[in-house]
């Protein structure tokens, strides 16, 4: 049986316990700017509504997806975050780029991630065309920044539980 595809945008507002003391990164990819401010601002409003205080939020941003890795590392090396929202755009052209672009970007959050046994989220659009951006740039897809923002939430909670 297929399950329906959920969208975390829409998701119902959670208790979050520990809100009022995490300290979350938000790295932001300059290229693709008109899109990936609307995914910061989603981001940066559900962390507010779960009760994350705006002096906790630290927002960065590197020249394009391929620095997210090295910017969430160097959030959480040098600036103590408790879990890294990553949020880039990359577009395909006419070139291989896309390719190698979105695959080191996915790798390196990974391994950033495992590395430092912290949440970091990848909320990056990997799209065909600018359409399928807006779209999940709060359009009719949601916006994949608020997705983010719940998931590092999310498994927030479960280290919580689990510590
Ligand atoms: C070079 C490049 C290209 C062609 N396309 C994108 C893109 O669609 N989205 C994005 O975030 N970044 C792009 N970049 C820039 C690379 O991510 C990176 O900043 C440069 O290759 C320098 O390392």
């Amino acid at each position: 049986m297929t399950e329906k595809k959920k969208n975390l945008s829409e998701f119902k507002p959670f208790e979050f316990s520990s809100a009022s003391k995490k300290k979350i990164g938000i790295v932001v990819s300059e290229w693709n700017d008109r899109i990936t401010d609307s995914l910061l601002k989603g981001a940066e409003e559900c962390l507010l509504e779960h009760g994350v205080p705006q002096e906790n939020i630290l927002v960065k941003h590197v020249p394009g997806s391929f620095e997210l890795p090295m910017g969430a590392q160097w959030m959480l090396k040098e600036a103590f975050v408790d879990a890294v929202i990553c949020i880039g755009c990359v577009i395909q052209g006419e070139t291989r780029h896309f390719d190698f672009i979105s695959q080191a970007v996915a790798d390196g959050i990974m391994n950033v991630g495992l590395k430092f046994s912290k949440p970091v989220i990848f909320s990056v659009l990997t799209c065909n065309t600018m359409e399928q951006a807006e779209d999940r740039a709060g359009g009719k897809h949601g916006n994949k920044g608020v997705e983010g923002a719940v998931t590092a939430l999310k498994m927030l909670e479960l280290s919580h539980d689990l510590g």
